[in-house]
């Protein structure tokens, strides 16, 4: 569906001017949508499996766990999949608020993709490099869009996530280094191309709700509190996007129709994408591993 296909559609959950947003400069914030007792009970899931994360000591299919975790201070980077890991998580990506924010930026048909919990530890660890999404996992079209949701206050101090508006109507950087290894970053000679000088901090209360297209370059600093950042994020598409690429991490419910009807015809943007790594050969860490290797 094209922009003008999606906003000839009634409102579900964003207003208006938030939908434009995401259309003129390819992301959009919303103060504090999440209903209260919705996120009350995804801090609660997140501090359960924190608590469980003290008994690992390697990194496994739902944690990725960062260099000084121990089982005094955990220090998880990601919970990958939560979709899989408890059924609460696709209870909330399925429901009415989250696909209809989706619906709102993809149409009234939208697809799953995926899903994520990051946290950025005090410590300014886990800072996220300039890198556009749709490069690590291409489709058809430039529909899919991530939609976060802040689960405390999130000021500058903690590593807002930063957005370079109207990049989503620029170009596909390669984030790949000069070696050809994928790095999952924008090289730092195209920064200034990319324009990353010119950022804006998605900012916001805990609940707000944060969206970003999958061509718009983003990132976010370090930690620089005493606090964790914690931020949930799903991953949709219009139904009529197919991915061309296996995904980096697939869950069981990829590629599931959470609201309106499957696709009777795909929908091809023309503008060209980078091809990345065969994941399905090569697998996939997290975007802190790629990272690390620039
Ligand atoms: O957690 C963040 O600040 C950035 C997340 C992100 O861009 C990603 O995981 O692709």
């Amino acid at each position: 569906m094209t922009p003008e296909d999606i906003l000839s559609h009634p409102s579900n959950i964003l207003t208006d001017a938030q939908r434009n947003q995401y259309f003129n400069e390819g992301f959009t914030s919303a103060p504090k949508l999440t209903p209260p007792e919705l996120l009350r009970q995804i801090r609660e899931m997140s501090s359960y499996f924190l608590e469980e994360s003290r008994d690992l000591t390697t990194s496994n299919e739902f944690f990725d766990l960062g260099p000084n975790h121990s089982s005094k201070t955990p220090h998880v980077r990601r919970l990958r999949r939560p979709v899989d890991a408890h059924p609460f998580f696709w209870e909330v990506a399925t429901s009415d608020f989250i696909t209809g924010i989706a619906a709102d930026l993809v149409g009234p048909d939208v697809k799953f993709h995926s899903a994520k919990l990051n946290y950025k530890w005090p410590g300014g660890g886990e800072v996220v490099k300039w890198h556009q999404d749709i490069p690590a996992w291409p489709h058809t079209n430039y529909s899919p869009v991530t939609i976060g949701i802040y689960l405390d206050d999130v000021t500058p101090e903690v590593g807002p996530l930063a957005c370079v508006p109207c990049s989503h109507n620029g170009k596909i950087f390669s984030h790949y280094d000069s070696n050809e290894n994928w790095t999952g970053a924008i090289r730092l000679t195209d920064e200034k191309e990319a324009g990353v000088e010119s950022a804006v901090e998605l900012t916001g209360p805990a609940g707000s709700i944060i969206a970003i297209n999958c061509r718009t370059v983003h990132g976010s600093s370090g930690n620089q509190t005493n606090k964790t950042r914690p931020l949930l994020l799903f991953v949709y598409s219009s139904a009529d996007a197919f991915p061309w690429t296996a995904a980096p991490t697939p869950t069981s419910k990829t590629g599931e129709i959470v609201r309106g009807h499957s696709a009777k015809m795909v929908h091809m943007d023309p503008r060209p994408c980078p091809v990345p790594p065969d994941w399905a050969r090569q697998g996939y860490g997290s975007i802190f591993t790629a990272q690390s290797k620039m």
